[in-house]
């Protein structure tokens, strides 16, 4: 599929070596490596990004805001195809980009120590407190409310309507489960009337696959850049808790491994907090917890609507995928709300004592 692709970068098929990242269901990313280059090429789901071009926009105007303000950041923009775009269109094969691979970094796929929480916390918050400054609403919504709560639940409400009548059965004890954390809802509504709780440049997919490490084990910077929107930080505070604080992830089919880490959540609210301290307002820094039940509750809602309807959104790789992955959130979001206190106790010292600083 992506020689015609890689003819329009000037890499001749026949020449390079196209190696399949399998990580995420949205995009489809090869990496490629054409004589002493390589790269990152990847297919754009349509799909889910109905308009390919503005993701490219929105990462664009970031780039050289980014280039002008801060020309030391690692900021990995796409490279143009040899008729100067950044997304190349293929009639048959649909959207791609391509990205430099960045020389001396990897991904990892499991957050195993406290470390790397704090690193890729550090990058999300330094990313965030960098564009504090940049006018969100410039910003196009390539997947409009993507994280709008209360969009989801309607979703959630019409997939357990009109679904699969078998699924919605079977789903019977996590839909109860799901309406009684309405409050989380709730507390959102109020968030969204409120003047303090700012439109930020959120990044919006902040599992741990999207940051790049060296070899030493220490933070480089960001990467899947699709997501990034105008939205509440809670989004990516919450999505690091969603997918840090566990040793089991959303994958996980034995409830029982799905713990939440105190010595991880520390991190992830040390590493954001170490550029985005100053930059919160009084009212979002009493949601730094909140950001967590959020993300993962939005989670639960949106991987059981979809197995109402037949997995149309994410697809799946075995029958009952999302039904587990709803479940699984839903034992994660319950170990969480257990450790609230506790948890509240930690963020008031963090704020109050700033030793997260000692880290910088
Ligand atoms: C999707 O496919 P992936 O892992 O990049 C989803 C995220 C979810 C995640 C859960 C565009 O991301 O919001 O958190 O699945 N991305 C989109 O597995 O819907
Ligand atoms: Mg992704």
């Amino acid at each position: 599929m992506i020689a015609s692709i890689l003819d329009l970068y000037g890499i001749r098929y026949e020449d390079s070596i196209a190696e399949t990242i399998a990580t995420g269901l949205i995009n489809r990313t090869w990496k490629i490596t054409a004589g002493e280059a390589q790269f990152i090429l990847q297919r754009i789901n349509e799909n889910v990004f109905k308009k390919p071009y503005e993701v490219a926009e929105n990462i664009s105007m970031l780039n050289e805001y980014l280039t002008e303000r801060s020309p030391g950041y690692l900021f990995v923009a796409p490279v143009k195809n040899v008729r100067n775009e950044e997304i190349t269109f293929d009639n048959e094969h649909g959207y791609f980009r391509m990205f430099p691979f960045v020389q001396g970094s990897h991904t990892i796929n499991v957050v195993s120590t406290p470390d790397q929480a704090f690193e890729a916390s550090l990058q999300f918050g330094r990313f965030a407190k960098l564009v504090s400054e940049f006018d969100a609403s410039r910003l196009h919504l390539t997947i409009p409310d993507f994280h709008n709560l209360s969009l989801r639940y309607q979703q959630f409400l019409d997939a357990i309507k009109f679904g699969n009548p078998d699924r919605i059965k079977q789903s019977a004890e996590l839909i109860s489960e799901i309406k009684k954390y309405s409050y989380i809802l709730s507390a959102y509504e109020k968030i969204k009337k409120s003047a303090k709780v700012y439109d930020r440049v959120t990044h919006n997919d902040t599992k741990i696959s999207n940051v790049l490490f060296d070899d030493h084990g220490k933070g480089m910077c960001i990467i899947d850049l699709d997501t990034i929107m105008p939205g509440y930080f809670i989004s990516d505070v919450g999505d690091m808790m969603r997918t840090y604080l566990s040793p089991a992830n959303e994958e996980e089919k034995d409830f029982t491994k799905i713990v939440v880490r105190d010595d991880f959540f520390r991190a992830i609210v040390q590493g954001y907090l170490t550029n985005m301290s100053d930059e919160l307002s009084a009212e979002e820094r009493k949601l730094i917890l909140y950001a967590g039940l959020f993300l993962i509750y939005m989670q639960a809602i949106r991987f059981l609507a979809d197995y109402c309807v037949n997995d149309t959104y994410y697809g799946a790789r075995y029958e009952e995928q999302n039904f587990v992955r709803a479940g699984n959130q839903l034992c994660l979001l319950k170990n969480l709300e257990e450790k609230s206190r506790f948890f509240e106790k930690m963020i008031s010292n963090e704020l109050k004592t700033k030793s997260y600083l000692i880290h910088s």
